[in-house]
């Protein structure tokens, strides 16, 4: 069965309201839908968010990318030959996200040739992940609402507060509301997106200490290593690795110099085939491993859960599977639902990522 052609439309949808971050802010889901068209019908889908103030890749970037670098070189390739496919994706350095979408939309071919549904080829662990929600730069009274209206709508019992930004006692401050008006039952952690210095964001543990706190994502650059070896030593929380592990070599090299003692998992920029690496080297080091969110739609939230119900360690904490909440609207044909602080996969071949059409005409750019 052979890779026939390979689409990648650009979409824009945007969001009710934007999301803000310490490296960039979000108001559309200006993205790229990727489709693999096998020789006998089948087609493969996958998205891919563009993050350039992450990343670098832009919407332009990805489907250039992807028509013209590694669409040619991979057609005419068996559906499953993945180590072909990662040859060539391989010969062009970075790039994440267009690799990973790529990467996804064969897996999701793969499942429907095979009549099984991804989550079983990949690990078949369970059925469902608990969702933690991401909170962005807000006043501190709207993040507790908005906290308490996703427990009271959906159930969710989790929350990464996006931190990171100067004064520290804003952030130091919205901890303190958000712990108080969510009481200790819920379970709150951070993540500056390298907003901070090293030095800063042991400065915002030392003031946070009696908070109840679980873990702080990517507090700075990587690139600061000593200063963020001293504070992985000090910290009394895991310190998470994010954007600076896309791909395993880079966790091998964030986990070894003492960088990072957690690492965040993104099927949006690691693919399956990826993540599946770096959650073997995590649990081979006894690394504990979150499944994070690229503020992904439903398509990419559905890659996520996916992975992360397909393997034992990756449920341990909640995953990263809400931000299409703050949608307008989304191309999932069967839209996900979050009941009782879960989402579960689709017992369909493949992912299950079947696309509204209609939808997809009205929202795509090209
Ligand atoms: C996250 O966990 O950092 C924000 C920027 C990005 O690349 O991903 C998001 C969420
Ligand atoms: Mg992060």
């Amino acid at each position: 069965m052979k890779i026939a052609r390979i689409e990648a439309i650009p979409y824009a949808i945007p969001y009710t309201h934007p999301l803000r971050f310490a490296s960039g802010e979000v108001h559309t889901a200006d993205h790229v839908l990727i489709r693999v068209h096998t020789d006998d019908g089948i087609i493969g889908t996958a998205d891919a968010p563009p993050r350039p103030y992450t990343y670098g890749e832009t919407q332009t970037s990805i489907r250039t990318i992807v028509q013209d670098i590694f669409g040619p070189q991979v057609i005419g390739l068996d559906i499953f030959d993945r180590e072909k496919v990662r040859q060539v994706m391989d010969r062009t350095i970075h790039n994440q996200v267009a690799k990973g979408a790529l990467d996804i939309a064969i897996w999701d071919a793969i499942g429907q040739a095979v009549k099984t549904p991804v989550h079983k080829l990949l690990g078949g662990f369970t059925d469902s992940m608990r969702v933690s929600h991401m909170l962005g730069f807000r006043p501190a009274e709207e993040l507790l609402e908005e906290a308490l209206r996703f427990g009271e709508q959906y159930g969710i019992t989790t929350f990464k507060l996006k931190v990171g930004r100067r004064p520290l006692a804003l952030d130091i401050e919205a901890c303190r509301v958000l712990r108080e008006g969510l009481g200790e039952n819920v379970e709150i952690y951070l993540d500056a997106n390298r907003g901070w210095t090293a030095n800063e964001a042991m400065e915002v543990l030392r003031q946070t200490e009696d908070l109840g706190l679980t873990m702080l994502e990517e507090p700075c650059d990587a690139k600061e290593t000593l200063s963020r070896k001293r504070l992985v030593e000090r910290s009394p929380i895991p310190i998470v690795a994010d954007e600076s592990v896309p791909t395993a070599g880079d966790v091998s090299r964030e986990l070894l110099s003492g960088g990072a003692n957690a690492i965040c998992i993104k099927t949006a920029r690691s693919g399956f085939t990826e993540a599946t690496e770096i959650l073997g080297l995590c649990t081979g080091l006894g690394v504990d491993v979150t499944m994070g969110n690229q503020i992904d739609t439903q398509i990419g939230s559905l890659a996520t859960v996916t992975f992360g119900a397909a393997h034992q360690a990756t449920t341990r904490k909640a995953g990263e599977l809400s931000n299409f909440l703050d949608m307008t609207d989304d191309l999932l044909a069967d839209p996900l639902v979050i009941k009782d602080g879960r989402i579960f996969v689709r017992n369909v071949p493949g992912v299950g990522a079947g696309i509204d059409e209609t939808k997809l005409a009205h929202y795509r750019q090209d």
